[in-house]
Formats: structure tokens, sequence, C-alpha cells
């Protein structure tokens, strides 16, 4: 990690820095990269640019200077514990998640909260204004930071602004519930290009862009990583689109092509008991992801004795997320005790049918259970994309698996040849669980061709460059 650099290019914003500040109860701190898909595909603009990144280095109360790491230069945020509170876990996660998530929880509207996340926001944009270039690029990232392109316009209107949101845009009536909507939609009218995933996201954007700031729209359907809406701010046109995220495919390819991998998922086949099918979850622990689901799902299955508890092992990895807001903690609770549930009824000593780990694993051990498994059990009530299914994906260069996918997941729009169900209907569910579990071996590599063509043709890198693209900046 080396000295300052100059005032950068390519300016990426995000709520994260890439690297975890970590400390140790002697005081001494170091840095840890927290390796992700969005740093592995910004990373290349980042180092062949004067590239920076501002974030907040994920623990709160603590001053840290910036620094700089292989020609990257990170520029911390700091956040006290009550921005956590307010900005990051009221208004971020517990007003804007579940809202934007069809209100699958009720979203708390907190005005002391609103207040904080102004003021974060705020933060975010002086700390980015000072560190960018004359006319340089600004990419901000995500819910938490929706009012940073306008801010920073203010500031500095010689800059390049894109925004790219994560997570779903929701429906127009829903969004119409909160009491900030004016503010949110002209934060993000700060931006020379604001993308979603999907056209539908960004076609709800455009209609409240006229309905809520008496904007003049385009009228045109918005394509795929093409046709973006337009809608005019003055004397400055602001497009509107749609681009897919994904994840580095071919990375993934070779990592689960590799002898250790290949050994490691037989290994795990193995603690498992070895038995006739492995149903796989892979999830942040969150309510929109629909894990209690895919468990009734199973659990119906096993006591309608359609599969049997000697025949099936269902793994469900669970990554410890949003400990503190109240809707994870309960979730959690019941999560929990469903898999007990299963377990009581179905288990046998040294032979459960349910193995669930509340823990995060590395990518090599994640794409050896990816390699394991006979069954992808991908069923959120609504998720912006989903990468954890295109993974799996990447994962099967032995055209093996099954992929079930809920159809309000991003990635179903492109992975049309999985098993999709509609996760809200439980029968559903169940009988694609059933036909995944006993599918044709020939008809299973089908549709892992299928979806593998998709996959590993567009990747993340393909994410970044359209995007940038579109915001009218050369690529890397
Ligand atoms: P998330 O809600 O976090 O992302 P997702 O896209 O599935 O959801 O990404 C989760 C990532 O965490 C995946 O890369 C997965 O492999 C990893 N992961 C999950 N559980 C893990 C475990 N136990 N151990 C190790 N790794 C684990 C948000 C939006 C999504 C959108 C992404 C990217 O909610 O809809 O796809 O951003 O835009």
């Amino acid at each position: 990690m080396g000295e300052h650099g100059e005032l950068a290019d390519f300016v990426v914003v995000a709520n994260r820095l890439p690297v975890d500040l970590e400390r140790f109860p002697d005081g001494t701190q170091r840095w840890k990269h927290s390796p992700g898909g969005l740093v592995s595909a910004l990373e290349p603009f980042l180092r062949s640019r004067k590239g920076a990144w501002v974030g907040w280095p994920g623990v709160a109360d603590v001053e840290v200077d910036e620094f700089s790491d292989g020609g990257m230069r990170l520029c911390p945020v700091t956040l006290t514990s009550t921005d956590m509170r307010d900005y990051y876990e009221g208004f971020s996660n517990a007003t804007l998640w579940p809202l934007y998530h069809d209100v699958v929880a009720r979203p708390i509207f907190d005005r002391s909260w609103w207040d904080r996340y102004v003021r974060v926001n705020q933060r975010f944009a002086e700390v980015s204004a000072k560190i960018a270039a004359e006319a340089a690029v600004v990419w901000i990232q995500d819910y938490q930071l929706q009012l940073v392109p306008e801010m920073l316009r203010e500031l500095r209107p010689d800059l390049r602004i894109g925004f790219f949101l994560h997570i779903p845009f929701p429906p127009t009536e829903l969004f119409m519930q909160l009491p900030w909507r004016a503010e949110i939609v002209r934060g993000l009218l700060g931006a020379d290009l604001v993308g979603f995933h999907r056209p539908g996201g960004a076609q709800n954007f455009l209609w409240l862009a006229r309905r809520l700031v008496g904007l003049e729209p385009s009228r045109g359907a918005v394509g795929v990583r093409s046709r973006p809406g337009v809608v005019q701010v003055g004397d400055r046109p602001v497009r509107v689109g749609a681009f897919p995220i994904s994840i580095d495919a071919n990375g993934l390819d070779t990592l689960a092509r590799s002898k250790d991998v290949i050994a490691r998922a037989k290994e795990i086949r193995a603690d498992l008991g070895n038995p006739k099918r492995i149903l796989l979850g892979v999830d942040r622990l969150d309510y929109t992801k629909g894990i209690d689901l895919r468990l009734l799902a199973l659990q119906e299955l096993l006591a309608e004795r359609r599969i049997l508890p000697s025949e099936v092992a269902m793994l469900q990895l669970a990554t410890p997320s949003r400990e503190r807001v109240e809707h994870y903690q309960k979730m959690r609770g019941d999560i929990e005790q469903l898999v007990s549930r299963i377990n009581g009824e179905f288990a046998k000593v040294g032979q459960p049918v349910v193995h669930y780990l509340h823990q995060s694993v590395n990518r090599k051990e994640l794409a050896a259970f990816f390699s394991a498994a006979d069954v992808m059990v991908v069923t959120p009530l609504r998720d912006g994309m989903n990468l954890v299914c295109k993974e799996y994906v990447a994962c099967r260069h032995d055209l093996g698996g099954t992929l079930l996918l809920s159809e309000f997941a991003g990635a179903a729009a492109e992975l049309t040849s999985a098993f999709q169900v509609n996760p809200h209907d439980l029968d559903g569910v169940k009988n694609a669980l059933y036909s995944a579990l006993t599918i044709d071996p020939a008809e299973g590599r089908r549709r892992m061709r299928a979806l593998r063509r998709q996959v590993l043709t567009h990747d993340v890198d393909r994410w970044a460059r359209s995007f940038l693209e579109a915001l009218g900046t050369e690529t890397a």
C-alpha cells in the first residue's frame, strides 16, 4: 500500500470499500481484501486509468487515511455508530431494502433515519468531489447512495456521472409509499446514466420522473443493453437503461475444472453419505431469498413419501447478514426452527436430511459445493439479479446438475432453460423440485448446455463495459 496518488480519472463510489479493516484486541489493524464480483469486474478499469474507490472500510467510528493498493486509490468514508444505525441498518436496510423488494417485509419510515441518509450521502459526495479529476468518470453503486448523483453534480458539474442499482427497482405503486420519493428520484436524475438490471426497473423510473418531477421521458420500450430511455433535465439528457449484471464466468469455470475442486466435490458427496441426490441452497441469510419456501417444499415431499430421506441430502449455506436488523433476527429463528423440525422428523442418527451452515465459505469451497450438487435451489421472492444461480451454471462444465430458479429473480429472464417456479406457489415449487430430482440425464444436459451458453457469453466484464459505453466513456 503506497502513497497518495493524483486526482482520479475514474472513481467508483460504493457503500463498502473492496477491503475490510480488521482490528485485533491488541490494537493493531490490517486490511483484508474482500473479493467480490464488483471488485473483479471493475479492477481492470480502475488499474488502467488513475482509478479510485470511495467507500466505508467496514468498521464504525474510525478515521482512516486514504491509501493506495496496487495502483488503485482507496478513499475511506468514516461512518459513526449512529450513521450505521440510522443510515445503514435503518434507512438502507429497514426502509429501502424491503420497499424495493415488493414490501415482502413492512418497510419502516422514520424521519431521523432519512435525515441521516441525507447527511451520509452528502459526505460520500464530498469525498468523491475532492478526489475526482476534471471531467472524470464517477460510477456510483446501489441503493445506499441514491442521493449522491445529484449532490455530486451540484459540487462538480464537470463530471460524467453513472449510477447503477443492484437491487430491483419496485413497481411505481409501491415506490409511491416512500415519504421522500421525489427526493430520491431527483437524486438519481443527477446522473448522466441511471442503470437497472431489468428494463422493467428502468421503465418504472421513467414513469416516476414524469409523475414526481414533471419531466417528459421518452416513450419507447427500453431494451437490454440497448435503447435506453432518455429524460431531459434542463439542458442535460439523462439516459435510463437496463444492464443485467453477471459473474466472472470463465474464472469460475476454470476453478471448477481444477483437480482440487473436483476432488473436494467428491469428498463432500462422501461426507454427506453419498446420497442419490444432493440439493443445495447458497444465500445471504435474507428474508427475500425464500429459504423457508424450499425447506417447506422439501418437508412436504418427504412427508408425502415422494422422496425418501435415505436418498436425499439438502445442504443450505447461509452467510450471516445484517444481524442487528430486527427482521433478520426473526427470520433466522424461523429458518433454524424449520431445519430442526425437518431433521427431527426425518433424520436418523448420523444422517441428517438438512445440513445447515450459518457460515461463509471461500470461493474454492463454494465451487466444490456447486460441483457436488444435483439440484441447485434458488427461490427468492424477489431478487435484483441473483448471482448464485449463474455461479452454479458456470461451475457445471460436466453438464451435470439442474437449476431450480424463481421467476422473481432478475436472472430468470436470461436463464430460461432452468426449471422456473413461482415461489409463492408451494405446490408448484414442490412439483418442480420433484421434476428436477428425477430429471432424465439427457434432458438435464440439454438444459445445462443452454444455460452455460448464456452465462459464459454474458459475464461481468461485459456488464461493466456495456454500462460504461452507454455512459459515453471509452472503455479499458
Ligand atoms: P445479494 O443479495 O448479496 O446481492 P447475490 O446476487 O446472490 O445476492 O450474491 C451473493 C453472493 O454471495 C454470491 O456471489 C454468492 O456466491 C455469495 N455467497 C452467498 N452465500 C455464501 C456463503 N455461505 N459462502 C460464500 N459465499 C456466499 C445483491 C442483489 C442481487 C444482485 C447482486 C449483484 O440483492 O440481486 O444479483 O447484488 O448486483
